[in-house]
């Protein structure tokens, strides 16, 4: 086996609790850091092919400083608050390794942090939390990893740490065209999975099928401008892809939506809105949901 690397995950939601579970299966040192930063001992129980338990130290400063990779896996609009008053704690070697949907939320911190290796991913693997102590791996999927500054680049081994505890991850050095896929899909489908409170496959339907089709119309243009190599068709039948593939799922921000939670919408259509406005693009659809979405927010939060 490689050497342990010694990790700390930020945020053991659904995915960061798969993650946590599968690198200390691998051998690595893992613990764990949550919002209330009391230490503690977590147990965390991985329903996948076979039931396995795993413990883990929680919020420990002294695992924290000595952590190799810190694998951030909280939301985007928590990146900064859960990230910035951790960073006296970090040694300036430590990686920094962003997993979440959507993007700008590294841009908007870039200047704190550029003193350390930092990496971005996006996977498909399907995670659930069912309770605080249970994560259920409900899908298999793929990870692409990259660097986001020249340390980065220097950090490829990060990939085979992850290959190897949950397989597959590819590195790819042009990670921004990978995020920039995941975020057209989500586009396409989290923000009508929301207003329309169904399931990924309920967007197959006519009528709101017609949306689908304006939204990756506009997120197609917006990607030529950022020279993403994707035709309107091929985006259209990837995104449909993921339609059935998924089509008993709940998108994340319908089950944020759901719970009267706080949504990803800024760094999702958010952020394509603003690219789309530096290009000169009207995007009047995308803009439509988004407005939906914030009205939504505004009755719950
Ligand atoms: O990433 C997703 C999400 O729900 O956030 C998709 C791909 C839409 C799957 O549900």
């Amino acid at each position: 086996m490689d050497l342990p690397v010694n990790i700390t995950i930020l945020g053991p939601g659904a995915v960061g609790s798969l993650w946590a579970c599968y690198l200390q299966k691998a051998g690595h040192n893992v613990s764990l850091w949550t919002r209330n930063s009391i230490p503690s001992e977590l147990p965390l129980s991985l329903s996948a092919k076979e039931n396995s338990s795993y413990a883990f130290s929680c919020n420990n400063k002294e695992s924290l400083s000595q952590c190799d990779l810190l694998f951030i896996t909280v939301k985007a609009w928590q990146v900064e608050s859960a990230l910035l008053p951790l960073l006296p704690l970090l040694s300036k070697d430590t990686i920094l390794l962003f997993m979440h949907n959507g993007m700008g939320a590294i841009d908007a911190i870039k200047d704190q942090i550029s003193h350390h290796p930092i990496l971005q991913a996006t996977t498909t693997h399907g995670a659930l939390k069912e309770s605080s102590h249970k994560v259920k791996h409900t899908g298999m999927g793929h990870t692409v990893i990259g660097p986001f500054n020249s340390l980065g680049n220097q950090c490829q081994f990060i990939q085979e740490v992850l290959t190897h505890s949950l397989p597959s991850t590819e590195w790819n050095p042009e990670i921004k065209v990978a995020l920039w896929k995941k975020l057209a899909i989500n586009c396409a489908i989290n923000p009508l999975t929301a207003i329309h409170r169904c399931q990924n496959g309920g967007l197959s339907q006519s009528d709101i099928h017609q949306d689908v089709v304006q939204v990756c119309c506009e997120v197609q243009q917006v990607l030529q401008q950022e020279e993403v190599i994707l035709s309107q068709s091929e985006l259209l039948l990837t995104v449909n892809q993921v339609i059935s593939a998924t089509a008993e799922n709940y998108s994340s921000m319908n089950r944020d939506c759901f719970y009267q939670r706080k949504t990803e919408i800024d760094f999702i259509t958010g952020f394509l809105l603003q690219k789309a406005k530096q290009h000169g693009i009207s995007a009047s659809t995308n803009q439509t949901l988004y407005n939906q979405i914030k009205q939504l927010e505004e009755n719950f939060l």
